[in-house]
């Protein structure tokens, strides 16, 4: 693959490094691993061509450390970087300075990634480029009085909004008048303590919307596709447990339109590489809330689905090829499942970080388990507790929800709790097979009531 890049360096650990690492040596690019002193013995970090130790434990001092990551490339000569995703995916600081080294950032531009970073400022661009928002204020809210006056004109319950939010954090939710205040206080306190910005903004709040997202794709001369929708309602305190593409809600025509706005949007915009937007579905209506810049961790869904490989897309369209085909070409197959496995009880959610005493992956025809996970590793206590992707195909939902009872009972991670059994009970659960769930489901399904 002459033209693409000498060698890659993955900014990354665990699973996303290790499937990072496939993509680029099925596409003949060397890669460079990188590690902290806690993952000398990972598996990414044993399977790589050449690996370098960029700091101790704490990630703040390691997979954050942008000064290490870059040095650690320059020494190795590769000339792109790719983050993964969490640690400096969304970082346009880091963006920049991969590029003003001479060396490629394998994403989007800076200027998308900090567009995209202001939840306000990616709302305003994609008002203009005609993708529906949920109602509410047109920008920043900087008095309690302009928030009044929003929610009189929207209607209660209202959501106040951190603008450099997302993930849930700095999120009030105002019931009437009464508590308009204190929620709008309480956001921006919360706002400015964990980003460093107070700026806020109002809502409509929906009641009871699924968490529906859209992968899109966009190469430098402005061809811009999409790859179907992902299904996140799933969640718990804003960490997804089960995605599926496409979503069991959604029609052939609201689908249609939902690519045909979006991929519409972006291609003024002038994004380039992957890119996902959100929305909240509810009552047939799509409204845009955010946008990711980076590869997810619920991306394979959407590969099982296309039969795309969205890593190797990124390599090609950052080190500048075309997409090479259009939105007629991409065929939407069956149905895909994504199960994620995490070192955690699965009754309180703690972590369980630990020795893994033996190991077994399940597998046969539409099994796919993304997973740095092997017998005899110890999962340490420093990063993310994700240890295991379960993702299944079928021709239908109903083939692909067996194909997953099937795989979580032969799943075997042995000396370290984990959350298999949990995902058990929500696959044999009528409602799940109904496909009958929204935001607030798997909460209560947790709760058991
Ligand atoms: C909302 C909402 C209801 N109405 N916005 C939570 C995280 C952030 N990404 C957006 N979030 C929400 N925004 C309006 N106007 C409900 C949520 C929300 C949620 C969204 C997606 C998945 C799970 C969720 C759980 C709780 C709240």
């Amino acid at each position: 693959m002459a033209g693409l890049f000498q060698k890659v360096l993955i900014a990354n650990r665990g699973e996303i490094a290790l499937r990072i690492q496939r993509a680029c040596r099925d596409m003949g690019i060397p890669s460079v691993a990188v590690h902290s002193t806690a993952d000398a013995q990972a598996m990414h970090v044993r399977l790589a061509d050449e690996s370098v130790c960029i700091g101790p434990p704490a990630a703040r001092e390691s997979y954050l450390n942008a000064a290490s990551i870059l040095s650690a490339a320059i020494v190795t000569g590769a000339d792109a970087i790719h983050p993964g995703y969490g640690f400096l995916a969304e970082n346009a600081e880091f963006a920049e300075m991969v590029e003003a080294h001479g060396l490629t950032f394998i994403g989007p531009s800076p200027a998308h990634i900090r567009m995209m970073g202001d939840k306000i400022a990616a709302k305003a661009a994609m008002a203009t480029l005609g993708v529906p928002l949920v109602p509410g204020s047109d920008g920043e809210v900087t008095r309690i009085e302009q928030a009044r006056a929003v929610a009189a004109r929207i209607g209660y319950p209202v959501l106040i909004k951190a603008a450099a939010g997302g993930g849930g954090r700095g999120m009030k939710v105002a019931h009437d008048a009464e508590g308009l205040e204190e929620a709008w206080r309480v956001a921006r306190a919360e706002a400015r303590a964990a980003f460093g910005n107070e700026a806020v903004y109002v809502e409509k709040y929906l009641d009871r919307p699924r968490h529906i997202e859209l992968q899109v794709f966009a190469d430098a001369t402005g061809n811009v596709v999409h790859f179907g929708e992902r299904d996140c309602s799933l969640q718990r305190r804003h960490q997804k447990l089960l995605e599926e593409a496409g979503s069991p809600a959604l029609t052939a025509e609201a689908r249609a339109r939902l690519g045909t706005t979006a991929t519409a949007a972006l291609a003024r915009l002038g994004y380039r590489n992957a890119g996902t937007l959100e929305f909240l579905y509810q009552d047939g209506q799509f409204a845009f809330i955010e946008m990711n810049t980076r590869l997810q961790v619920e991306h394979p869904v959407t590969e099982m689905l296309c039969g795309i490989d969205l890593v190797r897309e990124q390599i090609r369209i950052a080190a500048g090829e075309t997409l090479g085909y259009g939105q007629e070409d991409i065929a939407f197959s069956g149905h895909a499942i994504e199960c994620r496995i995490n070192a955690e009880d699965p009754e309180n959610f703690t972590p369980t970080p630990g020795l893994v005493e033996a190991y077994h992956a399940p597998g046969g025809l539409g099994v796919r388990v993304d997973s740095a996970l092997y017998a005899g590793y110890k999962v340490p206590p420093f990063y993310d507790s994700l240890v295991a992707k379960l993702i299944v195909h079928g021709p239908t939902r109903a083939q692909a929800i067996a194909r997953l009872a099937r795989s979580l009972a032969e799943f075997a991670v042995i000396g370290i709790k984990t959350t298999l059994p949990l995902h058990q009970r929500i696959v044999a659960d009528q409602r799940f097979q109904a496909g009958d769930y929204d935001i607030h489901w798997l909460e209560r399904f947790v709760a058991g009531t």
